[in-house]
């Protein structure tokens, strides 16, 4: 796909947004970040660029400390879970990362640690001493996430400490109105904490100057805007640390208890995900970081537009040795049958629950979710749309111009490809006209237009149909078989532009057509050669590429969702249930009574306690997450339900055999299981 624009770089760097490791992935983050990224990459690979894809898992900040305590695990268990569920769905997906890593990995504490040394050491921070809201019974400063109120924008009345999720205003707990602290519900209190601050101020001019004049004209309007009116507001200074103890701890003195703002470490995953990918590879990371000659993107949705376009780069550029982004296209929100998509209200289109459901469909959703996504403004999935967009259009017009022509090559040549023979004018037209799609996709796609690139791939495919059918070869093989020969090769040509020009958008379809056809991409570069299969080519057998999604799969879907909501509206704080088991998945949990002998609060942890339980053959050890909803003198002698057979793992460094089995009450609060009458240590719970 050869492109007029002179090529200005000499490599790429792509990064799409560090999804949060406490949740799946969904269909709202697959619109709004990773197709469009995928797109974009695969585009460049194909055009033979030097491209690296970047991505992991974003695993601080408050979003998993939350998660983890309403589990009643700890934070890292919970980004390993995450973690993993989220990397296999998007390789499964196709979402062709270079490189999916994570921010819990000594990599990135070491790359993010650096960073800001190098800033505290160019004096680039203001240390001031504050006041900051303080939950008194969880002993604990509330950050971010720890505290909801008002936002002072838009009066949404559970806007976080940080951010606002309903105007993606970007806040301090200070603006809420009516702060609450989320741990336990109670008005916070004020108190004197140090952190150390970027002023953003100073930075004004250079952030006139770079976005505002020089990227007036190739930023989207929806991040231009946003970032103009940040920076019209007048920038205040923001705070880089945070109290808390999950996180990339301070490379400084005296700063025990302290992590960097996970929005501060974060995007610095990005590089640290390109150091571990180059120390895989032998590549020299610094050319896709810190050369001009290399063109940096940040794929993102539109609530994180401030954090990669203003407060990120004031990083880069006061660090003094990085590049900045040359483009930024975020994308507004994806909706779901006409609501916010939301993971707390798991109204939502899961990734690998989709790729349960619909096993081999996923260049449908990737289809469905280019087409339909929100480039300019907020857009909405629906189920019937899905299905119609893969029978009215995939299955229709591609599927049905492709299969049409090779069951044609196979009845007619034997699977050879036929010389074309005194074409007419029709013919040649519709063999130019081949030539003009490369470019156009490649340039929608250049700027980021991936839904307008799609519609063209898909005219390509509407071309060929309505060439094959207006010409009816099946109609003319007796009186015209001369003609019939030039009607199937300048179909197969189609075909082969299709092989190619699908890629970015539907990688699978692709290499099922390309093996079809029997050729592959690296046999062409340039999209617009049309005797891209010569006359005597011997394609392969066809099978279908796409099949009818039925009314009933798609009402099992929207069913599904319709008894979501109607949980949600009963208000009962009903927890969706978990995937289906089967029993020799339960059998397979050793469950026991036992007794707890000693209980005593793990050092320098708020809420783990170290708990030595009587089994009956023994006594074992446990760390378990309870610190914080029980004193050690009130459980021991208690009977406790306790899972024998979970693996032993470490924690801060006590080796801990299996867990205690406990239930959350509607108010988080975590209550022991107690038998109800005496029974020997030891007994088998089944
Ligand atoms: N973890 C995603 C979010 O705000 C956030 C992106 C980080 S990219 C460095 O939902
Ligand atoms: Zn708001």
């Amino acid at each position: 796909m050869t492109n007029k624009n002179t090529r200005k770089y000499k490599r790429h760097t792509v990064t799409a947004a560090l999804p949060y490791a406490n949740g799946p992935i969904h269909i709202g983050h697959l619109a709004g970040v990773y197709v469009p990224a995928d797109i974009y990459t695969r585009y460049l690979r194909m055009k033979g660029e030097d491209v690296v894809f970047i991505c992991g898992s974003d695993e601080h900040g408050v979003p998993i400390t939350i998660k983890a305590r309403q589990e009643g695990i700890t934070p890292q268990q919970v980004v390993d879970k995450y973690h993993t569920l989220i990397k296999d769905s998007f390789r499964e997906f196709g979402i062709s990362f270079d490189v999916y890593s994570r921010t819990s990995a000594p990599i990135h504490h070491e790359t993010a640690a650096g960073i800001f040394k190098t800033l505290s050491d160019k004096n680039a921070f203001i240390e001031k001493e504050t006041e900051q809201y303080y939950d008194e019974e969880n002993r604990q400063f509330l950050a971010d996430r720890y505290i909801t109120g008002t936002c002072p924008h838009c009066g949404y009345e559970k806007a976080y400490g940080d951010q606002c999720e309903n105007c993606g205003t970007s806040l301090s707990p200070t603006d809420l109105i009516n702060p609450k602290s989320t741990l336990s519900g109670n008005k916070p209190v004020m108190k004197k904490t140090r952190h150390w601050y970027l002023p953003l101020g100073n930075y004004e001019k250079m952030l006139r100057h770079w976005i505002l004049d020089s990227h007036k004209e190739d930023w989207k309007p929806n991040v231009y805007g946003q970032c103009k009116s940040w920076i019209d507001q007048g920038l205040q200074p923001r705070a880089v640390t945070r109290d808390l103890d999950w996180g990339v701890k301070l490379p400084l003195e005296n700063t025990e208890g302290k992590v960097l703002y996970v929005w501060f470490d974060a995007p610095i995953g990005y590089i640290s995900a390109t150091r571990e990918w180059a120390m895989k590879t032998g590549n020299d990371w610094k050319k896709y970081w810190q050369d001009p000659d290399s063109k940096l993107v940040h794929f993102i949705g539109k609530d994180n537009i401030v954090f990669h376009c203003i407060i990120f780069p004031v990083m880069l550029h006061a660090e003094g040795s990085y590049i900045l982004p040359d483009n930024v296209p975020a994308n507004e929100f994806l909706n779901l049958e006409g609501d916010k998509i939301s993971t707390s209200r798991n109204w939502a289109v899961w990734l690998h629950s989709f790729l349960e459901d619909f096993p081999g469909k996923q260049d449908v959703l990737r289809y469905v979710l280019c087409a339909a996504a929100p480039e300019t403004k907020d857009n909405d999935f629906t189920w019937k749309d899905l299905q119609a967009r893969n029978n009215n259009e995939l299955l229709a017009v591609l599927g049905n111009f492709v299969n049409r022509t090779l069951v044609l090559t196979h009845k007619y040549y034997d699977g050879k490809v036929p010389e074309i023979i005194d074409p007419a004018d029709a013919d040649l037209k519709t063999l130019e006209s081949i030539k003009d799609f490369p470019s156009v996709i490649g340039d929608n796609i250049e700027k980021y237009r991936f839904r307008e690139a799609l519609s063209q791939m898909m005219n390509l495919a509407r071309l060929g149909n309505r060439y094959l059918t207006e010409n009816e070869p099946w109609k003319l093989i007796r009186e015209e078989p001369e003609k019939v020969k030039t009607i199937i090769n300048v179909s197969l040509q189609i075909c082969a532009s299709l092989a190619v020009l699908s890629t970015p958008f539907l990688p699978f379809t692709a290499q099922k057509l390309q093996s079809m056809l029997n050729i592959s991409v690296k046999d062409w570069q340039d999209g617009g050669d049309t005797n891209f299969l010569p006359p005597g080519h011997t394609i392969n057998k066809p099978e279908l590429l796409f099949e009818k999604i039925e009314d009933a799969q798609i009402q099992l879907q929207v069913d599904r969702l319709l008894q979501t909501r109607q949980d949600n509206n009963t208000g009962n704080d009903h927890v969706p249930y978990k995937e289906a088991i089967d029993f020799d998945d339960f059998s397979k949990l050793d469950i026991r009574i036992a007794t707890v002998r000693n209980a005593e609060k793990v050092p320098k942890t708020k809420k783990l306690m170290k708990l030595i339980i009587d089994a009956g053959s023994g006594e074992f050890t446990i760390v378990s997450g309870i610190a914080e909803h029980y004193q050690p003198e009130t459980i021991t002698g208690r009977k406790v339900l306790w899972l024998a057979n979970l693996k032993p793992r470490k924690i801060k460094g006590i080796e801990s055999h299996g867990m205690l089995l406990m239930a959350e009450n509607n108010e988080g609060k975590l209550v022991f299981l107690t038998p109800e009458k005496d029974i020997e240590d030891g007994s088998i719970v089944c």
